[in-house]
């Protein structure tokens, strides 16, 4: 480690990096520095905007009380870098960084210790813009936002309401406003829902037809509601037991109204636009499968009950179903179970029970706290006969009725045709319960398990006109279902995965929505002019809490006990009428649904975002761009949830004419993670890292020894490194050279404190290469550069512009290096300037602090930040060159310089334009020329 009570006073030590960083930091906060203009509004300068701009952003952070760590910062700088790189390219650039701060942690430390949740986040937004400012990261601080600022979430509740005020017109594939249905409704050009004439209805039901039309609606949806602790919980707050994770109190499966968002409606646009998009491919396939669009059949098999419908992806294996699965929830269930199981019934079928009445509801019992993934993914199979049968309706085989939970209700129809022979879950069923495995596709041995390949099929005709034998699968396909249309009893069938986004949460640290209910009940949203419905204050941020067993009891979110908040008086339109507020508040996925729009017109108290801004900033250029932040840096995991919603809300506000860009998102890219060894106790529980000690190849813990393991850096495996630290030991520079340097940013990669010295020491030799270390005087001189200088620093240039542009700054550093120390070799005593000005050019994306400082002290007034990046000239990167004769008529006649590799035209170029030559052959004719490769080259003239 360097240490600044040593060495000669001008070296560039932690102490002295220090130094320089807070004076250039200042430097850039007091001249605005990195302030992007706008087109117009508040940020506009009236200057004419370069063209070219380039708008990156980060995935922003939730303010933890817990700080940075180093893993944090990774992508910020990386997009720092690439940010500075590019204004030095002559582009506009819009860069900040904001808060997501909304949420629970904030929320739960205000449940223990009745501090605000803004008090908490607030002063974590302050600490840890302290961290980040201290890295040097040049960020717009006017853009920066937090999602629980008023002047934030009056937007949040804006974009709201146009979502809510919005129907999905299927024809057109698009959002309208609710007006145009309105109108449509009225003159008779469109009928409700459910068919009805729209003015046949009350008001009352003239309001419920409209509803069911809303972009945003009120459903009855399953939830797991915890009287004990008087909050709905997501799946993964419930334990395998049906308890809660937090106080162990009994979950209860639940019918609950609750906010929904038809995020459905975009299902075909979200899937097609993925193609107009730079993400990475991985990241792609995961939204699709999310969206999981399958093509099949629905088909009916009849029943005593009526026609049974089931979804299936392979009509064409139906004279394979020997048996159908209901979902235990399914509605037809309690119709379907039979009086008693007549004859004799496998034993296997009847889980136990001597009736199948008792047999459903014990079996609905067994399987209540499950969770749908469980469902799915055991391999034990369980299930219940309900003494029924239904009809194949292509074989007119009857095959018995099943309940069994590795049908989901929520997806398809839920209920199936089983065709155990080629799937896998059903031949796993089939095994269990002895039902028969009946093989339809040629190629495979079905007795162990199913045969999933393809193969042409067999066993698959009927004398009613339909026969698959033979054919292949596409082909069955589409004749089954030509079939089943022909005969009525089935149909063509897009299904989707994809679920509507439940949008309610019932806590306090959220978004009020901005909707009351008047007595009846009927819910309105308010005015453009009340936002924004802030947060009122409680004394008390639990949610109501009941009888712990009380499964009856509805959840009263903690808003609910602001009574002076959720009782107004309101005029909205029709005289002051008492209203009730929502006492729900929006999910944390709300804030960033639209930050990237916010920031390009932060202030804007008119609009949540000005659409020639938003035009210029993230417009499309040409005719397949969908437009969208140009580069949006972030970890994978926001892969789906996030990435979606502010797609579906982006094209929302693109169908209502409010954007321009069709995506919120151009171009995406997953960093990896900084990850670091971790130590476990005898018992297996983490020790603090930092105070492990190696000895030998082993390692000890307050004498203990304990065990190694690697893993991502953070709080939970007591492994994380402070940036505060890093920065302190070595400078901000350091920490960013290294963090840059340790690898592909795509890739993991293990932090090593140890290590971090190395870049030190590279910005150490920078340093050296410019001031001298003693006296501290400027060591450049005004001298030509050798060829061989031309060369590497050409050659530098080069790839460090093909590297930045390419976000593989680990390899910028590494020609970084090398080209110091080629100087260092080269110029022990005094540097041309010609040769050390680039460098610091170059240097300065990656290591601002110090580039500013040398800049200045070569004698450049103000900021290196909009110095044009170097260029380079094509001629020097030539490798080697070689010497060639050039001969006119076989007689040698000059000799030029080409490339060693030049190709045979060039080389003829080369001689053409040799001037010797040029005056020879003039007023003759060329009639051949003979170019060898690396050896010479003949004119035959004429
Ligand atoms: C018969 C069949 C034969 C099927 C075969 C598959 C293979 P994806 O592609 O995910 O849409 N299925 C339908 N609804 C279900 C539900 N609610 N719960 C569990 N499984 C359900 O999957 C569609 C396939 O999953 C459907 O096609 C159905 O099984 C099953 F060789 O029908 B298949």
């Amino acid at each position: 480690m360097t240490n600044a009570t040593e060495g000669p006073a001008f070296r560039y030590t932690a102490g002295l990096a220090n130094e320089i960083e807070q004076k250039w930091q200042r430097y850039w906060v007091d001249n605005g520095t990195f302030n992007a203009p706008n087109p117009v509004g508040d940020l506009a300068t009236g200057e004419v905007l370069p063209e070219d701009k380039l708008n990156v952003q980060d995935m922003f952070p939730y303010p933890s009380g817990a700080g940075l760590h180093v893993g944090h910062p990774l992508g910020y700088i990386a997009t720092d870098v690439y940010a500075r790189y590019n204004r030095m390219l002559g582009k506009n650039v819009l860069h900040t960084l904001g808060y997501d701060s909304f949420g629970l942690p904030a929320e739960q430390y205000a449940i223990q210790t009745g501090t605000h949740p803004r008090t908490t986040t607030e002063a974590n937004i302050a600490n840890m813009t302290r961290q980040l400012d201290a890295l040097g990261l040049g960020h717009d601080r006017r853009r920066s936002v937090a999602t629980t600022d008023p002047e934030f979430y009056r937007w949040t509740q804006w974009i709201f309401l146009q979502i809510y005020n919005a129907w999905f017109d299927e024809e057109q594939q698009k959002a309208r406003p609710i007006e145009d249905l309105v109108r449509d409704l009225m003159t008779g050009a469109r009928t409700c829902k459910d068919g009805r004439e729209f003015l046949s209805l009350t008001t009352e039901e003239k309001h419920k037809a409209i509803d069911e039309f809303r972009l945003v609606y009120l459903s009855d949806s399953m939830v797991n509601w915890c009287p004990g602790l008087g909050t709905v919980l997501a799946n993964e707050e419930v334990t395998a037991d049906g308890r809660s994770e937090r106080g162990n109190y009994p979950v209860f499966r639940k019918r609950l109204r609750q906010w929904m968002m038809r995020i459905t409606a975009y299902s075909d646009r979200l899937l097609e636009d993925l193609e107009l998009l730079d993400w990475p491919e991985k990241v792609k396939s995961m939204q699709r499968n999310w969206i999981g669009r399958s093509r099949g059949a629905q088909v009916a098999f009849a029943s005593p009950e009526g026609p049974i419908e089931v979804f299936t992806t392979r009509p064409d294996t139906l004279f394979g179903a020997s048996y159908m699965v209901l979902a235990p929830e399914h509605e037809l269930v309690d119709a379907l179970t039979a009086d008693a199981y007549e004859g004799g019934v496998d034993k296997r079928w009847t889980f136990g029970e001597n009736s199948p009445a008792e047999a459903v509801a014990a079996y609905r019992q067994a399987i209540a706290a499950k969770s749908d993934v469980e469902r799915q993914e055991n391999k034990d199979k369980t299930g219940v006969f309900l003494g029924t049968y239904a009809t194949n309706p292509v074989s007119g085989e009857q095959v018995p009725v099943f309940i069994a939970d590795y049908v989901l209700t929520g997806y398809g129809t839920g209920a199936i045709m089983a065709v155990p022979a080629h799937d896998e879950r059903d031949h796993e069923f089939a095994s269990t319960f002895g039902l028969p495995i009946l093989p339809v596709l040629e190629g495979g041995d079905v007795t162990e398990e199913a045969f999933t390949g393809d193969g042409a099929h067999i066993n698959s005709a009927n004398d009613d006109g339909l026969d698959l034998n033979g054919l292949g699968k596409g082909e069955a396909i589409e004749k089954a279902i030509a079939w089943l249309q022909d005969k009525g009893v089935g149909e063509e069938k897009i299904q989707y995965k994809l679920r509507d986004w439940l949008f309610a949460r019932q806590r306090y640290w959220g978004e009020p929505f901005p909707i009351v209910y008047d007595e009846n009940g009927q819910a309105h949203s308010l005015p453009e002019e009340m936002l924004p419905v802030e947060l009122p204050q409680i004394e008390d941020y639990n949610p109501v809490s009941f009888d712990p067993d009380d499964a009856d009891s509805e959840p009263a979110p903690p808003l609910a006990k602001a009574t002076d908040w959720v009782e107004v008086e309101l005029d909205l339109g029709h005289g002051k009428q008492k209203y009730r507020r929502d006492t729900n508040v929006m999910p944390q996925w709300a804030g960033s649904s639209w930050y990237q729009l916010r920031y390009i017109d932060p202030t804007n108290s008119e609009e949540f975002c000005n659409i020639e801004n938003e035009r210029y900033w993230t417009g499309p250029r040409g005719e397949n761009d969908p437009g969208g932040v140009d580069l949006y840096v972030g970890g994978v995991e926001h892969a789906v949830l996030h990435l979606l919603y502010s797609r579906f809300w982006h094209k929302v506000l693109y169908d209502l004419g409010f954007v321009t860009s069709r995506e919120p998102y151009r171009r995406l890219y997953n960093q990896g993670y900084i990850q670091a060894y971790a130590y476990t106790d005898a018992r297996g529980v983490y020790v603090p890292a930092a105070e492990v000690e190696e000895k030998d190849g082993r390692f000890f813990y307050n004498g203990e020894e304990v065990n190694q393991e690697y893993g991502k850096m953070g709080k939970s495996l007591k492994n994380a490194v402070a940036p505060d630290d890093i920065a302190r030991d070595f400078g901000a520079d350091t920490l960013r050279v290294y963090e840059m340097a340790m690898g592909p940013l795509d890739t993991s990669r293990p932090w090593a404190t140890k290590d971090v010295v190395g870049s030190h020491r590279f910005l150490q030799r920078l340093w050296r290469l410019v001031v001298d270390e003693e006296t501290g005087e400027v060591l450049a001189r005004n001298t030509e550069l050798t060829e061989d200088d031309a060369k590497q620093l050409h050659r530098t240039i080069a790839g460090v512009r093909e590297d930045y542009g390419h976000l593989r700054d680990n390899t910028v550093v590494a020609k970084l290096i090398e080209y110091v120390n080629y100087l260092t070799k080269t110029y022990p005593n005094e540097v041309p300037r010609a040769a050390v000005e680039p460098l610091v050019q170059m240097v300065s994306p990656l290591a601002p602090h110090i580039a500013e400082e040398l800049w200045s002290k070569l004698g450049h007034p103000g900021t290196i930040t909009f110095e044009p990046f170097p260029t380079f000239d094509e001629a020097l990167l030539v490798d080697d060159t070689v010497e060639i004769p050039v001969q006119i008529n076989g007689k040698v006649r000059a000799r030029v310089r080409v490339a060693a590799d030049a190709s045979r035209e060039d080389m003829e170029a080369a001689a053409l334009s040799d001037g010797r030559i040029a005056e020879l052959i003039e007023g003759k004719n060329v009639v051949k020329v003979i170019a060898v490769p690396g050896r010479m080259v003949n004119l035959v003239v004429k």
